[in-house]
């Protein structure tokens, strides 16, 4: 169970953000309306939304995931591995202070992004990306081991259309994993069973299990019937303005 969310609103900059998707530029209203609905969305499910308040120096901050991995345990406060966004933890760190004891931090040279980070019951996926080292991934999984978790990285640095590996998978409960084509012929996932979306629906991979309800993009049907026909609960959220900025669902909040 989830009990809180961390969320960050964009700020009038956000358009600023770091972006490789050629699908125009996000409008600011249109984002912070969807923003609203997404922190409305968590209330739903039963969350209390903790709301940050915009940081315009980091136009990229309202994808607060990636600063942080909040687990049952412990809180490690990431090291971003867009330059531009480093400054971020200064911003997140009060916060997460105040609700865990237990705070350790990936530590230069590593890069590590939270969007590289799939947590699968008590093991954690982690994404060798363009924004997560090797270095980060072994950081990370000596923090987790500590704590009881068990680890293994997935190298996804070959698979262009994607900028975390969130960005193509997500757990969900039972052995259950949403996976993009491109990714479920991978070993690593040979023991789930896996929910396969099909390349038009790829950006929907990005759906998180909240408590009773999966929220997840909106306009993707296909994998909004497979989920109902598994007996989950969608709960679908416009999110054109971030999929702007390459920015998934997920990424929108921290949830713990
Ligand atoms: C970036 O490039 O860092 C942001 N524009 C998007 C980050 C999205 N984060 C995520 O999917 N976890």
């Amino acid at each position: 169970m989830f009990h809180y969310a961390i969320v960050r609103k964009p700020g009038d900059n956000f358009a600023d953000g770091l972006t490789t998707v050629k699908l125009g530029v996000p409008d600011v209203p249109l984002a912070l309306s969807q923003h609203e609905a997404y922190c409305h969305a968590l209330e739903t499910c039963g969350l209390e939304v903790i709301r940050l308040p915009a940081d315009l120096q980091h136009p990229d901050s309202t994808f607060v995931e990636d600063t942080g991995i909040l687990t049952g345990r412990s809180a490690i406060l990431t090291r971003p591995g867009a330059i531009s966004r480093l400054g971020e933890i200064t911003g997140i760190r009060k916060t997460i202070n105040r609700f865990y004891v237990s705070i350790h931090e990936i530590l230069a040279p590593a890069t590590l992004d939270g969007g590289d980070i799939c947590e699968a019951g008590s093991h954690f996926f982690i994404g060798i990306s363009h924004r997560t080292n090797e270095e980060g991934a072994r950081q990370l999984s000596r923090w987790l081991a500590a704590d009881g978790f068990t680890s293994s990285t997935i190298d996804i640095r070959g698979q262009s259309s994607i900028l975390h590996l969130k960005s193509g998978i997500a757990y969900l409960d039972e052995n259950d994993l949403v996976v993009m084509e491109e990714l479920a012929g991978r070993e690593e996932f040979s023991g789930y069973n896996l929910i396969r979306v099909p390349p038009e629906e790829s950006y929907a991979c990005n759906c998180v299990l909240v408590n009773d309800r999966v929220l997840m993009p909106a306009g993707f049907p296909r994998l909004q019937e497979v989920l109902s026909l598994r007996g989950y609960k969608p709960l679908p959220l416009e999110m054109s303005e971030f999929r702007k900025m390459d920015g998934g669902l997920s990424c929108l909040s921290l949830r713990f």
